[in-house]
């Protein structure tokens, strides 16, 4: 199968995005060889609200398709049929901008022990942009789509497989239409090529995957997508019902044609056995002081700075500890406040000299914190219980706050 092989072009194809983006961001390991992977560079990203599109870290598994954007078009088809073209999307239907925080889903699979294979993350596959396009939403009322409960959205991207599996993802009908768009813009430039050019699905505060890049087909169904659910060659079902689930060791996920919650936390929590990474887990990082070099004590307060996000919820809390975790102190949170997008907070710290831990943990409005570290394979139950997030095969979704830590040295003078 396609996903399981290496691929070669990854590297001419890394080398090329981390020259256009001028050294903001650093490949990341992939002992297989198999993704186009490239993170934030620094930890000072994330002392930013808005991270710039050379500091945006990009995933995908295939070479980026050539596309002429003249001529590209999105089909419509399942409960509705036609085509967009890109003239189509643009101009006949209202232009929205969203703030989008993207986390890809493997973010923070580096941390898990055992490592699980694949990408290496640490922290830096995360980044928040203002993304401009169609809202979803328009497109499928002008085509008169009955918006039935339980149904899905599936998206089908148009970058070319060196296997025979097709990147397709659902999602639930109902998030559709809250707030996704078509996006054709980022920060106001138009989408660069690694990011989806001419065209992508853009899903606010769900894991990066689910934002379909160099979009090709939208497809209405009772179902999310199975094997043969799609009209063309290939597997069909590789990215939604095998990999990006959440499973313990040695475990193949049941595929579903449907589940009630697109909440990956309330899956985990049991609603649903092998999650589907949806919606961003609650998560923080500090950005700044970055740990690179000593902080002077005669700046005596110390501002602690960073981004906190809970996918399509929102953050209620976030702490600071600077003694790794021993004592809390309530941080602030501070500046834009869009669904969907990170917040920035601050803490004020009375550095003494000497060498110190930060960690940060953030609390959403569910009442759910993010845990202090990832647990053993073998202790999938009984993790969340105990302050762990379930160490999974695939590495996914990991919100663990320990593996994010700075060690911060405070110079005395
Ligand atoms: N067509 C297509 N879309 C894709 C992918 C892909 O491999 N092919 N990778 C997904 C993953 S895993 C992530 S994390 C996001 C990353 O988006 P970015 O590269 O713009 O940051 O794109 C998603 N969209
Ligand atoms: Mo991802």
């Amino acid at each position: 199968m396609g996903i399981e092989q290496p691929r070669a072009s990854r590297h001419d194809e890394i080398d090329a995005i981390v020259e256009s983006k001028a050294g903001g961001v650093t490949p990341t390991r992939d002992d297989a060889d198999k993704y186009t992977v490239v993170g934030a560079t620094s930890r000072r990203t994330f002392s930013n609200w808005l991270t710039p599109i050379e500091e945006h870290f990009v995933c995908h598994r295939n070479d980026m398709p050539a596309i002429d954007a003249d001529s590209w078009t999105v089909s419509l088809t399942g409960e509705f049929e036609g085509a967009l073209s890109m003239a189509a999307i643009k101009h006949e239907y209202p232009t929205v901008a969203v703030a989008h925080t993207m986390e890809c889903a493997g973010n923070g699979r580096g941390q898990h022990r055992p490592e699980t294979g694949s990408v290496q993350w640490g922290f830096e596959a995360a980044g928040t942009a203002f993304w401009t396009g169609t809202p979803v939403s328009t497109i499928l009322r002008d085509h008169d789509v009955d918006a039935a409960a339980g149904r899905w959205l599936t998206a089908v991207g148009g970058d070319p497989s060196d296997g025979d599996d097709v990147f397709a993802r659902s999602i639930p009908l109902s998030k559709a239409l809250d707030d996704c768009i078509l996006a054709y813009e980022m920060n106001g430039q138009p989408l660069p090529r690694e990011h989806g050019y001419p065209v992508r699905l853009l899903v606010p505060g769900w894991y990066g995957v689910n934002s379909v890049k160099w979009l090709e087909e939208l497809r209405v169904m009772d179902s999310m997508v199975v094997e043969g659910a799609l009209e063309r060659p290939g597997t069909h079902a590789d990215w939604q019902q095998r990999a990006y689930r959440i499973h313990p060791r040695g475990t193949e996920p049941e595929v579903h044609e449907t589940v009630e919650t697109g909440d990956t936390w309330e899956q985990l929590e049991g609603a649903v056995d092998s999650p589907y990474t949806f919606d961003s887990n609650v998560m923080s990082v500090i950005g700044s002081p970055d740990g690179e070099s000593p902080v002077a004590r005669s700046e005596s307060v110390v501002e602690v700075r960073g981004v906190a996000w809970a996918g399509d919820d929102e953050v209620e809390r976030i702490e600071v500890s600077t003694d790794g975790g021993a004592q809390w102190h309530d941080a602030e949170l501070y500046g834009p406040s869009y669904a969907g997008a990170w917040r920035l907070f601050r803490y004020d710290w009375r550095a003494q000299p000497g060498t110190h831990t930060l960690v940060s943990r953030a609390t959403d409005e569910l009442g759910r914190r993010q845990p202090a570290r990832i647990s053993d394979p073998d202790d999938w139950r009984e993790a969340l219980e105990t302050d762990a997030f379930p160490w999974n095969e695939g590495g996914y979704a990991a919100n663990a706050y320990e593996p994010n830590r700075v060690e911060v040295v405070v110079r005395s003078e």
